[in-house]
């Protein structure tokens, strides 16, 4: 792929819809067709802000509800200018969650105070991903790939929500406009195949009309 940036590319999905699997596979499919490609996930659990949040999602601390989330946020503000900075040497960012996910499982938890809106205003200002592919499954697939996990989010009613916010997040004049909705209850393979043509499309509109990183507003 050509060009003479690199691409945003952010992976979002519910719980158990292959992020991290198909994440994976484009990396190593970008790298080995000679494209420089940096591989980032969110939560980044390594930072000391990452470990807060590790600790508040393995249920080993409480945090309030809003502190939380612009805790979440923080996580990703802290890799802003690095994302920045690879895109404007030609690398290709790929990033399994980002603040559709900080957005949705927030206003998930139905605090009044906390909407989609306000959820999304500490986001306003990151890096606006290129492309966002959409790993859409249904509750009844998930559940085929095994029972929820351990961790604060993995339960059913709160998933159910999530979905419905990720449905109504997309309605949003940008996020309309940079998500695409990839059916994830397909075979590996398939999704694959599926998540590479988007993403050469993409690549090939953005060489087309030769777009700057834009920013979330
Ligand atoms: N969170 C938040 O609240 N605010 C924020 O700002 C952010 C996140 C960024 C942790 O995230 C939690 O943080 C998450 C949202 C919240 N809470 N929840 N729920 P995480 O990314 O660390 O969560 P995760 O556990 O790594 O990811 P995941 O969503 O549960 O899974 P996934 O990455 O989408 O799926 P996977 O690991 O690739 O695959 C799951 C299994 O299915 C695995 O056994 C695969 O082999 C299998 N699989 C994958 N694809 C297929 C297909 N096509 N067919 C059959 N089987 C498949
Ligand atoms: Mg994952």
């Amino acid at each position: 792929m050509g060009g003479t940036r690199g691409m945003l590319i952010v992976f979002e999905g519910l719980d158990r819809s292959g992020k991290s699997t198909q994440c994976e596979k484009l990396v190593q499919t970008l790298r080995n067709e000679g494209e420089k490609v940096e591989h980032m996930q969110f939560p980044n659990r390594t930072t000391p802000i990452g470990q807060m949040i590790n600790e508040y999602l393995t249920g080993e601390s409480q945090q309030e509800d809003h502190v939380i989330h612009l805790l979440f946020s923080a996580n990703r503000w802290e890799s802003a200018q690095a994302i920045e900075n690879h895109i404007r040497a030609g690398t290709t960012v790929v990033i399994d969650r980002y603040s559709y996910s900080g957005c949705v499982y927030s206003a998930a938890k139905q605090n009044k105070a906390m909407d989609l809106e306000w959820c999304r205003q500490p986001e306003e200002g990151l890096p606006r991903p290129d492309l966002c592919l959409f790993l859409d499954l249904s509750s009844e697939e998930a559940a085929k790939r095994g029972g929820f996990g351990t961790e604060r989010y993995e339960k059913q009613d709160l998933q159910a929500r999530v979905r419905e916010l990720y449905t109504e997040m997309r309605q949003h004049e940008d996020e309309r406009e940079d998500i695409v909705v990839v059916n994830a209850g397909q075979s590996i393979e398939e999704v694959q195949c599926e998540v590479l043509k988007v993403v050469k499309e993409a690549r090939r509109q953005l060489d087309t009309q030769g777009l700057e990183l834009r920013h979330m507003r």
